[in-house]
């Protein structure tokens, strides 16, 4: 069993995307072991993504997810890291798979719907940034 940090970005949480996230999650048999909405601040943007601050999209993409709500969710299941990162699609929407979260609802690079953990390791990290173990069930 893994366990992986899963958000539904502001601009998802903004066109009611939700419920069809979680669908599909459900849908394929990964399990939601935490959920919670958040609205995180700049500073609090800044060390969930601190591994891109030497990336010019790094203020962009900051300002962006402390823009509105967010939910954020741990995810489990047999390799669920991988098999969340296969339901997202690629990070640029217009080369993520049809049928992906990622190609069916983001319009723009940075805008684009979810985040996914893509290893044990940041799972491991992103998961402790928002959950404390008392809050898994
Ligand atoms: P990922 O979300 O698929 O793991 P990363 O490379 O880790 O992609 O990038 C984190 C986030 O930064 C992306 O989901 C996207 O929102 C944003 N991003 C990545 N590359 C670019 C870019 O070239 N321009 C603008 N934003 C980007
Ligand atoms: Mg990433």
């Amino acid at each position: 069993m893994e366990r992986t940090l899963s958000i539904i970005k502001p601009d998802g949480v903004k066109k009611g995307l939700i419920g069809e996230v979680i669908k599909r999650f459900e849908a394929n048999n990964i399990k939601i072991v935490g959920m919670k909405l958040v609205k995180m601040t700049k500073k609090e943007a800044k060390g969930f993504y601190s591994v891109h601050s030497k990336r010019p999209f790094f203020e962009s993409l900051t300002d962006f997810m402390s823009s509105g709500p967010c939910v954020v969710m741990v995810l489990e299941g047999e390799k669920v890291i991988e098999k969340n990162r296969k339901l997202m699609g690629a990070t640029n929407y217009k080369e993520a798979k049809e049928g992906t979260i990622r190609a069916d609802f983001a319009t723009d690079i940075e805008k684009n719907v979810v985040h996914g953990s893509d290893a044990p390791h940041t799972a491991a990290f992103e998961i402790g940034y928002f959950f404390q173990g008392i809050d898994l069930l």
